[in-house]
């Protein structure tokens, strides 16, 4: 007997299922990483399987790139796709203006070059993850390797004057070793607990040589689909 979803699950699935109403016959779509995205992958290789849509996948990860491809949905790469209709993707913090916290999963880099080649982006994600100022879930840097002490520094040295709470950095590990991205870079995470101007942080974090990007998305998100640990969802 397949085993009883957890009420965080049951959320994320109703999220992702929801969202996949929004694709139509003939798209570009760009495919999240983490646990949600997996969810949406998985409803849209069903609508692939059983309605025939037919769709092309451009994955922002190369995890989400191997399961695309395990359940048959056709997998192109950005370049090869050029601009795209829609993207799907998880949040790991998201506010009332729809701004994002992302990378939790060490893919913002990729998420956000596709999210911004992108007609619309739908964030899907359970109701945990919705706050009223972002901040709690620490914010994902991603810098080039060389150098990467004297960025932190210059990233803390920029955190001084800017709105925020706390402002530790660390070095995101796998095990004793520093953490590799998709594109060999190491990934920064902040501290903040509070972001109170999460714009001007943004532009402020990709001024500093070394910072490849940050994991704020701001005005990309459009719509949220909310799932709950009931199964309802709220599309906003
Ligand atoms: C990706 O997966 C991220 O940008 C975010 O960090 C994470 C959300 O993970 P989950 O859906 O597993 O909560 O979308």
């Amino acid at each position: 007997m397949p085993a009883e979803r957890s009420p965080i699950d049951t959320a994320k699935f109703a999220a992702a299922r929801r969202a996949v109403d929004f694709v139509q016959d003939g798209m570009k779509l760009g495919l999240g990483t983490g646990s949600t995205a997996a969810w949406m992958v998985r409803c849209l290789a069903e609508r692939v399987r059983e309605e025939g849509l037919r769709v092309q996948g451009v994955p922002t990860s190369s995890r989400t790139a191997d399961l695309a491809r395990e359940l048959g949905i056709p997998v192109v790469t950005l370049d090869e796709a050029r601009w795209l209709d829609l993207t799907i993707d998880g949040a790991d913090e998201f506010d009332s203006e729809f701004n994002l916290i992302k990378g939790g999963g060490a893919a913002l880099l990729q998420e956000k070059i596709v999210a911004t080649a992108s007609d619309r982006m739908i964030v899907i994600a359970d109701a945990a993850k919705e706050v009223a100022q972002l901040g709690a879930f620490p914010l994902p840097v991603e810098v080039i390797p060389f150098g990467w002490q004297s960025t932190r520094m210059l990233i803390e040295e920029a955190l001084i004057g800017l709105d925020v709470l706390g402002r530790e950095v660390t070095l995101r590990r796998s095990g004793e070793a520093p953490l590799l991205t998709d594109e060999k870079n190491y990934i920064l995470d902040l501290h903040l607990t509070r972001i109170g101007h999460p714009r001007q942080l943004a532009l402020t974090l990709n001024q500093i040589a070394g910072v490849v990007e940050n994991g704020l998305f701001i005005d990309i998100c459009d719509t949220v689909v909310v799932g709950h640990g009931d199964g309802r969802v709220t599309v906003r």
